[in-house]
């Protein structure tokens, strides 16, 4: 069959960067990508908001494949901040020379699979339509902002900004009263640089959440090099972790139940010591299994929170209490608690009074009114599916990607859906991803997208696609697994789909940990694609 390009490459982020590689230069196809964006840098290019940076290590977020990459970048600090990160991301995409195979400012409307052809046709908002047999979404999970609840935007006289959507120039809050509305791991990065500059912060708190310290620092010259120089030990030890990120010598142990209040608390304390994920993956074991251990470190965090923020009663306003650890995706900071502090920061329980409307002045709760200059929505993502159904995708027999996942995602591995041949949905909802090291996670299934691409390709098939009962298999596992943990024991996580009024309630992701989720993927590949069908 005739078509314009081999594969049609979605978002320029790691994924789409990665891909455009793998594709064009290590298997020789034709490739065009699309991003909205003005240039690569996928979530890195749109949450410029002040204070946002990755929180896992950089040494770690990154690029595992190419030696050039690993050997010629050095990270300025342990945890990059957007802008470095941004830059590290267009460097690769000078260096990959992948910018060439993308059009930019270019947003995809539509993708419809012709069965007869075995080819898709793929629209975009610049009026044109590009055919290719091959997809590769690389569309983001937390990419679709929530959509506003908060009648009355309009009316506001002063300025509104969005997180996810922040200005490209720097926002000057200096002598400004300051309203942000939310708690989650971005408000929290956000939260202590506004206070810094604003008059007055007011904070608009709903559900407290479990932060816990980042302890970013700068890399010394030595640590930089030595980072470049193991590069290829660090990356193997990668592959083997639980979240595709080596924490230190320290193993969790099994249970905290085993051990003495003192014990316990030396453990958390080193924990914490070390930041980060450290806490949460290097302790114990069972804290996302087992509710009566997670209790353990909840209370520990809420005593870490009562020890830094002087008003008690601002203290047990921040401390969670209608979830555990971790059922909520875990937030690190620096200096969050400390903010409230501040004689400029108020704290307000958006639980107890619900914030009801945007005003022509402010904002406005069940309780009172709040007068403010600035209003900063940092309310979250619609996650895992928006972004994918947003390229408006019809499968095989007119099928539409919203009615097959009326009732919440099905699919198979997290990479496929039966109806939909040849589509890679990178990253996709039931995959390890929420848990596991986003640029890894792209690159693994970036490489499963290609070799079963070559595979179609070397056999002479047209298509390959998921059967139906590989998906009712998967989805089954994927519930089960996610079940075992304390995740649904929040009433609102993301990871269930739960912060979006209306979204399914369904198993959005497979927290079963990356070495796990590669085993069974290598697995199928390997066993000669089972639950897969060729035509
Ligand atoms: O979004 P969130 P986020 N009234 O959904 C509140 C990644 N990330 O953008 O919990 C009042 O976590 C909501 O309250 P509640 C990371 O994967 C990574 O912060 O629904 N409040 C909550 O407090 C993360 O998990 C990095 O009650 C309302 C907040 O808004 C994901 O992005 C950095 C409300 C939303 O928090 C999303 O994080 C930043 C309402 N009507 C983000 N609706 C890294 O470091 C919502 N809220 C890599």
């Amino acid at each position: 069959m005739k078509t314009d390009t081999d594969v049609i490459i979605v978002g320029a982020g790691f994924t789409g960067l990665y891909a455009v590689h793998k594709f064009r230069d290590e298997l020789g196809l034709r490739v065009q990508g699309f991003d909205g964006a003005s240039d690569a840098g996928g979530t890195w290019f749109w949450n410029r908001y002040p204070g946002a940076r990755c929180d896992f290590p950089s040494v770690h977020y990154s690029f595992s494949f190419s030696p050039e990459l690993n050997e010629q970048w050095h990270w300025s600090e342990k945890y990059a901040g957007q802008p470095e990160i941004l830059r590290y991301l267009q460097w690769c995409a000078d260096k990959l020379d992948v910018r060439r195979s993308f059009r930019f400012n270019t947003r995809v409307t539509s993708m419809v699979w012709d069965d007869e052809a075995a080819l898709w046709t793929v629209t975009t908002d610049d009026g044109q339509s590009t055919t290719a047999r091959f997809i590769v979404a690389g569309v983001g999970n937390v990419t679709i902002p929530k959509p506003n609840e908060f009648p009355g935007e309009e009316t506001f006289k002063g300025e509104v900004y969005r997180t996810c959507r922040w200005p490209h120039v720097p926002v000057d809050f200096t002598g400004k009263r300051v309203g942000v509305i939310g708690t989650g791991s971005t408000a929290i990065q956000l939260i202590p640089e506004v206070a810094k500059q604003a008059a007055h912060l007011t904070v608009f708190q709903r559900t407290a959440i479990y932060a816990m310290p980042l302890r970013n620092h700068p890399l010394t010259d030595e640590e930089s090099r030595n980072q470049s120089e193991n590069w290829k030990e660090t990356r193997a030890r990668e592959r083997m972790s639980f979240a595709g990120v080596p924490l230190g010598e320290e193993r969790a142990r099994p249970t905290s139940l085993a051990d003495s209040p003192e014990e316990r608390k030396k453990v958390y304390d080193r924990g914490s010591a070390n930041g980060g994920f450290h806490l949460l993956i290097e302790t114990y074991q069972d804290l996302m299994y087992n509710m009566e251990s997670n209790a353990t470190v909840s209370d520990y965090i809420r005593d870490h929170i009562r020890s830094r923020v002087n008003d008690p009663e601002i203290a047990e306003l921040l401390c969670p209490n209608d979830h555990p650890y971790g059922s909520k995706r875990a937030p690190f900071e620096t200096d969050y608690y400390e903010t409230y502090n501040r004689d400029n920061v108020t704290l307000v329980d958006a639980k107890s009074a619900a914030i009801e409307a945007i005003t022509e002045t402010g904002v406005r709760t069940a309780a009172d009114e709040y007068e403010f200059d600035v209003i900063i929505i940092a309310t979250g993502f619609d996650p895992w599916t928006a972004a994918l159904e947003k390229l408006n995708i019809t499968g095989r027999n007119g099928l539409k990607l919203e009615d097959h996942w009326e009732f919440g995602p099905k699919t198979y591995l997290g990479l496929m859906m039966n109806g939909f041949p040849n589509f890679f949905a990178i990253t996709g909802p039931q995959s390890a991803t929420a848990l596991y090291n986003i640029p890894l996670a792209s690159e693994d299934h970036v490489d499963y997208s290609a070799d079963a691409v070559k595979r179609v390709l070397d056999t002479g098939a047209r298509a390959i696609e998921p059967t139906g009962e590989s998906e009712v298999v998967w989805n089954t596992l994927v519930e089960g697994v996610l079940n075992l943990t304390i995740i649904p024991k929040s009433p609102n996580t993301w990871y269930v789909g739960a912060n979006i009024p209306g979204k399914p309630r369904a198993a959005y992701i497979f927290p079963s940990g990356a070495p796990l989720y590669r085993a069974i993927c290598q697995d199928v590949w390997d066993s000669g694609y089972g639950g897969f069908a060729f035509d």
